[in-house]
């Protein structure tokens, strides 16, 4: 590709690019009075500077299984550039986190779930996959430009500690204009509420994998719904994809009572 595309995929003007490979920083070969810069040098110049902008150009992926197997290697062997350049490429940068969060990396997680609780992995080597796969994908966290869809807050209840889910609902509604205040894991319900009200939130997004905290998670629902908040809450084997539906749908029922002073 032309020098002017890479730059735009790289999310910097033609003049950084090119400063860039003035510096050694991104390959690129001298055509006539242009720079041509391959796909394989444009992701690994992404996957060498630590926060990509912009999508790489994204791949047709025919074989899920095979990439995931890749993956799972990569993230075994603490692969990290493998890893995220593997993400980020068949993810399109970010445009298709949907499709890569479920053909990808949760049937890896549940895989590395099984050889963990078997006792194949140490806790470890899931530690060490859970980050990769939690800073490819604030690679892949851009801000769109454009009327945000609404204001959500994400996190988990107290009593669980799954983090890797509420990264994927946050990169996954980024991805639809969602302005997304992302709270981490283990947030008190009142302290839920609170924040969301901070922001005006328009949605709250409990993700839930440790199926014990459902009660917290039903006291975060329970409150957000007398302060007039749509709030959805997760459960082990949904998908992201339902969640972005329910996000982008209408709400059923208007529960926008009034808030409680
Ligand atoms: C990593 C991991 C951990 C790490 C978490 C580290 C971290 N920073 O996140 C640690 C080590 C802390 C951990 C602890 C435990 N874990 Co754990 N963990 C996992 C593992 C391997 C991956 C979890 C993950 O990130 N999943 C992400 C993806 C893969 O999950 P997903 O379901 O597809 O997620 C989707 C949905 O959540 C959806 N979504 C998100 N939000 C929303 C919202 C809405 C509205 C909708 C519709 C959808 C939606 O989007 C996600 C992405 O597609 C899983 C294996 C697995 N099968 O998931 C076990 C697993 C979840 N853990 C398990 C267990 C048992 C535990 C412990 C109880 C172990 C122990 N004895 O201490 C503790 C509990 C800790 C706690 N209180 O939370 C079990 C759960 C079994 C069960 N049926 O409840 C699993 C399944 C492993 C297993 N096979 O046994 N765990």
């Amino acid at each position: 590709m032309e020098l002017k595309e890479a730059a735009q995929k790289l999310g910097v003007h033609y003049q950084t690019a090119y400063r860039w490979i003035r510096a050694g920083q991104l390959k690129a070969y001298k055509v006539g009075n242009t720079y041509q810069v391959t796909s394989e040098d444009l992701l690994d110049c992404l996957s060498k500077r630590n926060c990509p902008i912009a999508p790489p150009s994204g791949i047709k992926v025919r074989n899920w299984e095979h990439q995931a197997s890749r993956l799972k290697e990569y993230l075994l062997s603490g692969n990290e550039a493998g890893a995220r350049a593997l993400i980020l490429k068949v993810a399109e940068g970010g445009t298709e986190i949907i499709a890569a969060s479920e053909n990808l990396i949760s049937p890896v997680f549940r895989e590395l779930g099984e050889m963990w609780s078997t006792g194949k992995i140490t806790i470890a080597s899931e530690h060490r996959a859970t980050a990769i796969c939690e800073r490819a994908l604030a690679c892949m966290m851009q801000n769109l430009r454009g009327r945000p869809r609404g204001i959500a807050v994400i996190g988990t209840p107290p009593g669980d500690q799954h983090s890797l889910p509420t990264s994927m609902a946050t990169a996954a509604l980024r991805s639809q204009r969602w302005l997304v205040h992302h709270i981490g894991t283990q947030v008190p319900p009142e302290d839920f509420i609170f924040i969301a009200k901070e922001v005006a939130a328009t949605l709250i997004v409990v993700t839930l994998t440790h199926t014990p905290a459902l009660d917290q998670a039903n006291q975060i629902e329970t409150l957000a719904k007398t302060q007039g908040i749509r709030s959805l809450v997760g459960a082990p084997g949904m998908t992201i994809r339902t969640l972005v539906e329910l996000a982008n749908a209408r709400p059923i029922v208007d529960n926008s009572i009034a808030a409680i002073p």
